[in-house]
């Protein structure tokens, strides 16, 4: 990872690594945390007791490898990455770690803790060899039901661990089924106080099993945009996280596994007349049922045929693949396809890629400079005070670190900007992405001369307002920003960095 943010978390993390030259244990994790700099982003997945996280992080992968449903492994703390063949390794707390069998059945894997309980270990790391793991590291976390349930306290100490130690994750994607005062309340205690700390950069919602909502009508998907849409500015959540999205992970994971066979037996059941494949599917008891309508208008699939379909499409998924069947969707490639775009996956992939991946450098320093300062403060000496304002010095004067906090804060409603330039200011500070041609509202193939004349234009209107006596004091130094973020864009307009 190159940069000067970076560059200069490097150089403390080796004045760090100095001073505590005879502490091995301080030095080894400081060595982790300088290692860390280079790995993939981290992102952790979390939210309510089933409200479907492992199966959002199947859809991302696009492979069934963390387990649904049941069972003591989804209680556990569980990484996620790439690595060169499959690989799961379980860590007791206070033990060496052990391998664990590597076992798929029916297409998932299967994760057996051979009778351990979740109780007794500190986490799970899942090597597997995926091209969507290389740019990100995915955290499964277990369901938090209330903040005191012994499983609830795991995530919430992985998140936002009691000894002022900052969390592993990088970032992290919470998903609701509806927003309820305990999310708000599990959001606001990840959310770390201070300086360029500001979570909600780093923290993406997800209105999840979207395809729920309004009970599984086809239409269920705009309803749950529009919820999005509403939460996105809802007073509660604006200052906790970026953005908000709706994904119906179920539709999204079975499109991106759909298998032929499952292909088929869909095919079998749009042929049956449509009344009754209609009144089949009001409810999942009644699709399922052995002498229900459906055994009558498909006889050719049996109910384990059935059971299995709604396990992996749900009611709506079962609709609306019946709807697209009739409407002339030929092939397992083409089903899956609009699956998968229907699902809002694409959606949170594009808000991942712009509000992590592309802020990747700096959500790693940012991680980098909590751990240091918290190990400065777990191990003071003389020489670490020097270190401490070093890290300070960086968290206050890196323009990285000053766009987020203003970000965070026009989110939260802390800076008042004329309510006209709001949504300009959060586009040039990388709202929607850190390109300079996204940033300027230009198309991304906009030519060089464009660009300069954008930048230039920008910079006079920010000048003006920041100038202007109407302009509160708050809102100057808002626009201050704003004007050196510019002066960036035109630096890299006139090297042709555009
Ligand atoms: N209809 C529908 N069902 C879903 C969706 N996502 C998950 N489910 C179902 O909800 C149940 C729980 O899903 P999981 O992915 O295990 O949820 P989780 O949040 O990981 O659950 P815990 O780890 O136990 O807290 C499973 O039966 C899933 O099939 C979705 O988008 N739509
Ligand atoms: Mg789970």
């Amino acid at each position: 990872m190159t940069g000067a943010l970076t560059g200069a978390v490097r150089e403390v993390l080796h004045q760090a690594l100095a001073v505590y030259h005879d502490d091995a244990r301080t030095h080894a994790g400081l060595r982790g945390h300088l290692e860390r700099l280079d790995d993939p982003l981290r992102i952790a997945i979390a939210g309510k007791v089933k409200a479907g996280k492992s199966t959002l992080l199947n859809a991302l992968v696009g492979e069934q490898i963390a387990p649904t449903d049941a069972g003591e492994c989804t209680q556990v703390v569980t990484w996620y990455r790439d690595g060169r063949s499959p690989r799961i390794v379980a860590y007791p707390s206070g033990g060496p770690p052990v391998s664990l069998p590597v076992d798929r059945r029916d297409g998932a894997l299967v994760i057996d803790l051979q009778g351990r309980s979740a109780e007794d270990l500190d986490r799970m790391v899942v090597d597997w060899p995926s091209q969507s793991l290389r740019t990100a590291t995915l955290i499964d976390t277990p369901g938090t039901a209330s903040l005191s349930t012994q499983t609830s306290r795991r995530t919430v100490r992985f998140l936002n661990p009691e000894d002022d130690t900052p969390t592993e994750a990088d970032a992290v994607v919470y998903l609701m089924r509806q927003l309820h005062a305990s999310d708000a309340e599990f959001l606001e205690a990840f959310r770390d106080q201070g300086v360029a700390r500001a979570a909600s950069v780093n923290t993406v919602g997800v209105i999840s099993r979207a395809d729920e909502i309004g009970g599984g009508r086809v239409d269920a998907m705009s309803s749950a945009r529009a919820v999005a849409g509403r939460y996105r500015t809802e007073p509660a959540l604006r200052g906790l996280c970026q953005n908000v999205v709706a994904v119906a992970g179920l539709l999204a994971q079975t499109g991106r596994t759909l298998r032929q066979t499952e292909f088929q037996t869909l095919r079998d059941l749009a042929a049956a007349p449509r009344d009754d494949l209609d009144a089949a599917l009001l409810t999942a008891d009644r699709f399922a049922a052995p002498d229900g309508p459906v055994a009558v208008a498909a006889p050719s699939t049996t109910v384990e045929d059935r059971r299995a379909l709604l396990r992996r499409f749900g009611v709506f998924g079962l609709r609306l693949s019946a709807l697209l069947i009739r409407q002339g969707t030929d092939s397992p490639a083409a089903l899956a396809s609009e699956l998968v775009r229907r699902s809002g996956l694409t959606d949170l992939q594009d808000v991942l890629q712009t509000q992590f991946a592309q802020r990747r450098d700096v959500l790693k320093a940012r991680s980098a400079l909590l751990a240091l300062d918290s190990v400065l403060r777990a191990n003071p000496r003389p020489q670490a005070a020097l270190l401490a304002s070093d890290v300070e010095r960086i968290f206050a004067g890196a323009h990285e670190f000053t766009e987020l906090r203003l970000l965070s804060a026009l989110r939260s409603g802390a800076v008042a900007l004329p309510p006209a330039v709001v949504a300009e200011a959060e586009r040039l500070l990388g709202e929607t992405g850190a390109g300079a041609t996204t940033r300027l509202g230009l198309p991304r193939d906009a030519e060089p001369h464009d660009v300069r004349a954008a930048v230039l234009d920008a910079l006079t209107r920010w000048s003006d307002l920041a100038g202007n006596p109407m302009t509160t004091r708050a809102a100057a130094d808002a626009c201050r920003v704003v004007i050196r973020t510019c002066e960036g864009l035109l630096a890299g307009a006139v090297s042709g960095r555009a």
